[in-house]
């Protein structure tokens, strides 16, 4: 049998253990990306090793997720990233010059590398033949100083594109079209691998959004092969001689196919308040909206930004709602700039934001009350954007750009093919990497800068035999890390963990803080018990950071998402899904709990019975764990265990 692409580049990255599926395995990074939202723990984390320069290939650090310095906080933030960059050999840019997953696929992205980041839509990478994965920013700080990632050896699916996409449907409904199939949970340990006729067909930004939403599947990542489209763009960017050719071999194994006819795809939205909630928008042409956002790490490539100027070209906006458009990279501002298509999207009365994060992540532009909100980004989890009571609907910029227009849902298709606009690609993109500083060699006279800000990490203790505490909170299925610890308005506490952790749960249960103090005070373990998906979405570490900094010892799930869960163990919280579901409706808020032999049963590797000494029931639950993670568990999470090694080394 031949082999896929997912598992050649595995095979010349793999340093530990056995490619064979479901078994843990070590692969080598060639390259890291951090955001600041999640990069400040990284850092902290990367200087507590105390490696003095990162051993990667390549190492970069973007300001893109809070760009709005409102208080000193946030630029507080930029400037220690910018210095410890610059002290540790790691290429900064700057706020403005665009969201890391767009500015890291026109510039630093290399087929056949491997990419980790600390953003969940690392994947994005895998639209350029990478295999990107994201993950929590202790293991990228862990890969920046030389050591391997563990993952579970996936899966890998075959998704077979033939034919082509008709005009008005694009990359942004494929993969809402395979989120209709594979739905946002059941996918983990997975990846999706693109193969067939319809491929040459997708450009790499389309490719890029594909692999980018891939996320919301909740699998490992999502590749293309690198091919002549491949080439293409590298050529475009400057970087041909980043290329290399990448396919699976022809009779290559896949665990499943699923065969996508592009020209079959209609397009699609996701409706409020979950990516995997899709139907047609036709289904729901006519409805009024109030709100239309472009932008985000999924669809502001040039291309898209293209499209949406050329349909607000002597048009104007609806007068009822208000658009605002980001563009994903400073390269594609400035060439929107200079093609006319800028002045198209402010003479139809369009808001321009800076080139980052902003609305898709809740910081800015939050809707009003009640509002339907049109966005082209890639989660749309209740409260995400900042407002409760709003209802995000997630589409294609075609089917955006057109229904701003119309000041409701309009489904493209009802336009002839004549009517698509021609969108030129220029052959030569403009290159200027004057916003990315690269580290000198000697950075001996560099200074880190913190701020009042910044605190340490904190750092568990050693995992005890016995527990014994109370459910301080009962949740349902696919809670997000959007609901554990939400960005928005409290970003600017990323990095100071003590403030941050007043707002776990904040959205789901207001007084989550105050009860778990109380526990606390009595020296009580906390738990948390959730339904199917716990942890879906973004990888943020401070969904496992702040609740260890504030006692959780226990996650009782019926299953878990794989960053997330990976983020449980390094910091020492105990991720135990139920041996049986029903078990969950059997257990509630307050229950009080006590664990025994926690330490005997992992190292027997037997199951762990919890003592619901309320309901004075025993409850079985499992684990899926590997011997590292159980004694990464133990040690009381990553940093303890890799100082214990580096002490008996
Ligand atoms: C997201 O899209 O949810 C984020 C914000 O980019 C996160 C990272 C974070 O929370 O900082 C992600 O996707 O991992
Ligand atoms: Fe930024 Fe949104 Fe992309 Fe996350 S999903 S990296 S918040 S643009």
């Amino acid at each position: 049998m031949g082999i896929n692409i997912t598992y050649k580049i595995l095979k010349n990255h793999c340093i530990a253990g056995e490619l064979e599926v479901n078994k843990e395995i070590g692969i080598k990074i060639d390259q890291t990306l951090t955001q600041d939202a999640t990069g400040t723990m990284a850092y902290l984390q990367f200087e507590a090793m105390g490696i003095p320069k990162v051993k990667t290939e390549l190492s970069v650090s973007y300001v893109d997720h809070n760009t709005l310095q409102q208080g000193f906080e946030n630029a507080d933030d930029h400037r220690y990233l910018k210095t410890v960059a610059l002290k540790y050999g790691i290429k900064f840019s700057k706020p403005g010059n665009g969201i890391c997953h767009q500015v890291h696929l026109e510039r630093f992205g290399k087929p056949g590398k491997t990419l980790l980041g600390s953003d969940s839509h690392t994947p994005t990478g895998g639209g350029i033949g990478m295999i990107a994965i994201g993950a929590g920013g202790l293991d990228v700080a862990v890969a920046m100083g030389g050591g391997e990632f563990y993952l579970i050896c996936p899966k890998v699916i075959n998704i077979a594109l033939k034919g082509k996409l008709r005009k008005w449907v694009s990359a942004k409904d494929v993969i809402l079209y395979i989120l209709g199939i594979l739905s946002t949970k059941g996918n983990v340990n997975k990846v999706l691998e693109y193969s067939g006729e319809g491929v040459k067909t997708l450009s790499v930004p389309e490719r890029a959004t594909i692999t980018n939403m891939g996320a919301e599947t909740g699998v490992t990542t999502s590749i293309f092969p690198s091919d002549e489209v491949t080439k293409d763009f590298l050529k475009a960017q400057n970087r041909v001689d980043d290329w290399v050719e990448l396919s699976a071999d022809p009779d290559a194994e896949y665990s499943e196919t699923i065969i996508v006819d592009l020209s079959e795809i209609v397009p699609m939205v996701a409706l409020p308040h979950s990516p995997g909630n899709v139907v047609p928008v036709n289904d729901i042409a006519g409805k009024n909206i109030d709100q239309v956002e472009i932008g985000s790490c999924t669809n502001s490539s040039l291309r898209d930004l293209i499209i949406v100027g050329k349909l607000f070209e002597g048009a104007m906006i609806n007068s009822d709602i208000s658009v605002a458009i980001a563009p994903g990279s400073r390269q594609v501002f400035s060439m929107i700039s200079k093609n006319g298509i800028l002045s198209n999207l402010i003479d139809a009365g369009a808001r321009i934001m800076e080139s980052a994060c902003g609305f898709c992540i809740g910081n800015g532009q939050s809707p009003q009350t009640n509002a339907v909100s049109v966005r082209t980004n890639n989660r749309n989890f209740e409260g995400r954007s900042g407002t409760r009571t709003a209802e995000i609907f997630l589409v294609s910029p075609e089917t955006a750009a057109l229904s701003a227009i119309a000041g409701k849902f309009v489904d493209p298709l009802t336009k002839s093919a004549d009517e698509f606009p021609e969108i030129m690609i220029p052959e030569k993109f403009d290159i200027d990497d004057d916003m990315i500083i690269i580290p000198l060699a000697d950075s001996s006279q560099i200074k880190v800068l913190r701020g009042p800000n910044i605190g340490e990490p904190p750092v568990n203790t050693q995992m005890n035999d016995r527990l014994i505490g109370n459910i301080v909170i009962k949740v349902g299925d696919k809670i997000t890390t959007d609901h554990i610890i939400p960005a928005g308005l409290r970003l600017k506490y990323r990095s100071n963990i003590k403030k941050y952790s007043e707002f776990v749960f904040e959205s789901v249960d207001p007084d989550f803080y105050k009860n778990v103090s109380i526990l606390k005070d009595k020296n009580k373990s906390v738990f948390v018990l959730a339904g199917e998906s716990y942890g879906q979405g973004s990888s943020r570490e401070h969904a496992a950071l702040c609740p260890m900094s504030l006692g959780v010892k226990a996650i009782f799930a019926k299953s878990f998402e794989r960053i997330h869960a990976a983020n449980l163990v390094n910091f020492g919280i105990l991720p135990l899904v139920f041996a049986d579901n029903s078990s969950y409706d059997k257990t509630d808020k307050n229950d009080e709990i006590e664990i025994f032999s926690i330490i005997e049963c992992l190292d027997k590797n037997r199951n762990i019975i919890i003592n619901n000494k309320t309901k004075n029931i025993k409850i079985e639950m499992k684990y899926l764990l590997s011997d590292r993670q159980k004694d990464i568990l133990k040690a009381g999470g990553l940093l303890n265990y890799i100082k214990n090694e580096l002490r008996k080394s």
